[in-house]
Order: C-alpha cells, then sequence, then structure tokens
C-alpha cells in the first residue's frame, strides 16, 4: 500500500521568504528588512498535507456513495464490537456484555457521541506527522470525546487486551488501514495527560470529509497512522499484538511524536548587508522541548552532505534561535467560543499554557543572521529536548519517526 502524498499549497500566514520559494523554485530573495511572521498555530482544515489510501479515497466519494459509506453527518455509523479471535497466546476471546452494531439499529452515532461530549468533551491542540514524511503536516484545535467513554457505552469488558479500529475503506480488504492502542491507553490517562478520543470538530467547525469527517480517531501522543480517518469500526480483542497496518511495514507501531525542528525552505540567494531570516517550525514531542538551535558554516555551492562521521560535527557551533512565544491572548487564535480555559494543557483558572510549547504541538522558530560575508553557507538547525539530548537523539532510528538534521544551502552576495 503506498499513501499517496497531496502537497498542500504552502499559503496562508507564511513566510515571504517561504512563500517567494514555494511559487517559483528558490527565488533570489531580497532580504525582508523584518522576521517573517511565524506561522498561524492552527493549520486550516484544507491546508494539512493530505496521508490517505485508498482507491477511490474515501474524501472523494459524493451523493449516493457517501451515504452507502456512512459517511454523512447523518448516515455516520461506528460499530464497537468484540472481536472473536483466539489463538496460541490467546485462550480466551474478548467479549462486551453490549456491542453496538448497525444489524440491531444500536451503533454509535454523531447524536450519540454529541451526548457524550455534553459531559465528557475534550479539546486538544495537536501538531499531525506522519511517522515517514520528515515535516509536519499541519496543526489542529481537535474536539471530541475520549475512547474510554465510548468503551464504557458497552458495560463489563472481559478478555481484552487491545482496541483495533479502522476506517471506510471500500469494503476491500486489500485497502484496509486500521491502527490500535493497549487496554491501558484508551482507558486510563496520567494526571495533566491527554486521552485517546474520537474527534468530529477541527479549529471550531465540524470535521470535514477531507479531513477524516465525519469522525476520526485522535490520538494525541502518536504519529499520524494511529489518528484513523472515517472511522468506522472500533473491536477490542484479546490479541496482544499490535497488529497496526503500519507495524506490518517495518514501522515502530508504539512509537510517539518526536521534539525535533525542521527548516522552512530559504531563497537561495541573499544580498549582502541585510541580515538573513531563517525560520521553521518544531514539534514538541514524547520528551518536550527546551531550545531550538543553529550552525552556520561556510560551505561549497551544492556541497555534499556532511557525513555522520565528518568531524565537522565535533566542533560544530551551535547557537540559539528564537522560539515563538505563548500568546498573552488566545482570543483571535483559538474559534469564537472556544476559551483556552477549556483546552487541555491550559490552566482551567488562567486560561494559560501549562506548559511551552504544549505538549504535541508545534510553534515556529527563527534566527536573524547578521553580518554574513559574501559566500556560500550552510545552515542547519536542531531541536534540544528537556533531557539535554539534542535531534536526532535519543532516538535516530527512521522507522521511529523521521527526525534527522535539516539543512538548507544559501548564498549571500
Ligand atoms: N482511514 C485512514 N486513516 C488514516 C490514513 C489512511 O490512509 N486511511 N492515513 C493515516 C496517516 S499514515 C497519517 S500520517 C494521517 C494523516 O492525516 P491528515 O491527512 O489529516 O494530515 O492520517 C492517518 N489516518
Ligand atoms: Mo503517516
Amino acid at each position: 500500500m503506498t499513501p499517496s502524498l497531496t502537497r498542500r499549497s504552502f499559503v496562508g500566514g507564511s513566510t515571504a521568504v517561504a512563500l517567494a520559494a514555494g511559487l517559483g523554485g528558490r527565488a533570489v530573495g531580497a532580504a525582508p528588512a523584518v522576521c517573517p511572521a511565524p506561522h498561524p498555530l492552527l493549520t486550516q482544515a484544507g491546508d494539512f498535507y493530505d496521508v490517505s489510501r485508498g482507491n477511490p479515497k474515501p474524501q472523494t466519494l459524493q451523493g449516493e456513495a457517501l451515504v452507502k459509506a456512512k459517511l454523512t453527518p447523518e448516515t455516520w455509523r461506528c460499530e464497537v464490537v468484540a472481536d472473536p479471535f483466539t489463538g496460541e497466546f490467546v485462550k480466551q476471546p474478548a467479549s462486551l456484555a453490549k456491542q453496538l452494531t448497525i444489524a440491531d439499529g444500536t451503533a454509535l452515532d454523531l447524536p450519540m457521541l454529541m451526548k457524550l461530549g455534553e459531559k465528557h468533551r475534550v479539546r486538544f491542540i495537536k501538531a499531525m506527522q506522519c511517522l515517514n514524511i520528515a515535516e509536519p503536516l499541519g496543526q489542529g484545535l481537535w474536539e471530541g470525546v475520549p475512547l474510554r467513554e465510548v468503551l464504557r457505552l458497552c458495560g463489563r469488558m472481559t478478555n481484552v487486551r487491545r482496541i483495533y479500529f479502522w476506517g471506510f475503506h471500500n469494503d476491500d480488504p486489500k485497502q484496509l488501514f486500521q491502527s490500535s492502542l493497549s487496554y491501558t491507553e484508551a482507558m486510563e490517562t496520567p494526571p495533566g495527560g491527554l486521552p485517546a478520543f474520537l474527534a468530529w470538530r477541527l479549529n471550531g467547525e465540524q470535521l470535514s470529509l477531507l479531513r477524516g469527517g465525519p469522525v476520526r480517531m485522535v490520538i494525541p501522543w502518536a504519529h499520524g497512522f494511529k489518528s484513523i480517518k472515517w472511522l468506522r469500526h472500533i473491536a477490542v480483542t484479546n490479541d496482544y499484538r499490535a497488529n497496526d497496518t503500519y507495524a506490518e511495514q517495518n514501522n515502530d507501531p508504539e512509537s510517539h511524536l518526536k521534539t525535533a525542528a525542521y527548516i522552512d525552505t530559504s531563497a537561495a540567494k541573499f544580498p549582502a548587508g541585510g541580515p538573513v531570516f531563517m525560520t521553521g517550525r518544531v514539534i514538541s514531542g514524547l520528551s518536550g522541548l527546551r531550545r531550538v538551535e543553529y550552525w552556520l558554516r561556510p560551505a561549497a555551492a551544492g556541497a555534499p552532505a556532511l557525513r555522520d562521521d565528518d568531524p565537522a560535527w565535533a566542533s560544530a557551533r551551535w547557537q540559539p534561535c528564537e522560539l515563538e512565544s505563548a500568546p498573552g491572548d488566545w482570543r483571535g487564535i483559538l474559534p469564537a467560543g472556544v476559551s483556552s480555559k477549556d483546552v487541555l494543557g491550559f490552566d482551567p483558572a488562567t486560561g494559560r499554557p501549562l506548559s511551552w510549547p504544549l505538549p504535541y504541538s508545534m510553534v515556529s522558530w527563527s534566527v536573524a543572521l547578521r553580518d554574513l560575508k559574501p559566500g556560500h553557507y550552510e545552515f542547519r538547525a536542531r531541536a534540544v529536548d528537556l533531557n539535554g539530548f539534542a535531534q536526532p537523539e535519543p532516538r535516530p532510528m527512521a522507522k521511529a519517526g523521521k527526525n534527522g538534521l535539516e539543512v538548507q544551502q544559501f548564498e549571500v552576495g
């Protein structure tokens, strides 16, 4: 199964430098006098980098096909069943006191979810990132109800070790894209932690078909492959294996979002004299974020990639970048009617973020490079986490998430 990727057009609050690059390759930029504005904290639903399988892709369905797929708000249904699976180490199958099925008219629908939402609603700002793509996909304010509240509708569970879930896939087993959580991950949340949830709103609006609506799973700590779109099925199972579709493709199925910095594409050439502004985004992953730093060095035009064992790494001079600070006033950033006091990760009394960046969110960084002599340069940026580990430490294995160090070459003069 090969994901097909649609590059979102890079517009809307993007930097002048990046815009020039996006429109015509790496343009020769007039250096802006002030640092370009940071990326907007919330990405519009249509501006996310899309990672979707399916032939046809569910977001292209229309009319009767959409109704048949149960992917309109009125027709949406999600079954919650017990998987009868047994095997060598699985003597007893999982069971639920009550299954929610389409056949007997008890499947989950949107009114049921909204009813649960009256009491258990969660809102959370999360960066979406694919384990296999070295660039954030976007960031949203996701809104829904914890998976555990949905499972509680089914009464007593026995012999449940994992929860599997998958979306609409054209009723073709070859197109199935599923993911899973352990029982504990689905049911229990550490204090101040973030629950797995079923989302039906994004940035204050109904979750669009394009972004996986009417309802998608959102797993706050995980890479995108756990956040199943067009959710239609939840199955509790006694199978202890994380048999995510991604696991079958040589990925670490229990990876968490990594702390990592990403560089915006800059102009290829800057005039001498003015400052050169470099910008980018950084995700605060499992290990949190302490700072972003850069390393600038002269390098020949088109210099080959620096090998991992090159002695230059040892003498690199890493210097601090400026991190976008927490907004003092969240009105105008959050959708109308949403108070930051009601968003997870914020102090419910003051409405201020409890940490910055928020866990599993991304913010912009920037640096002004001054007094550069004419010549060719290489610019690298890296995140340093709360353990003091610099990217790509401590987990440089790409199949647990891409966090290699990015590099940009440019010329001054
Ligand atoms: N049903 C379904 N859900 C899915 C996928 C998919 O192909 N089908 N792709 C997953 C992957 S690998 C990623 S990275 C995210 C991407 O989310 P986005 O398209 O909203 O950016 O969706 C996830 N959810
Ligand atoms: Mo992905």
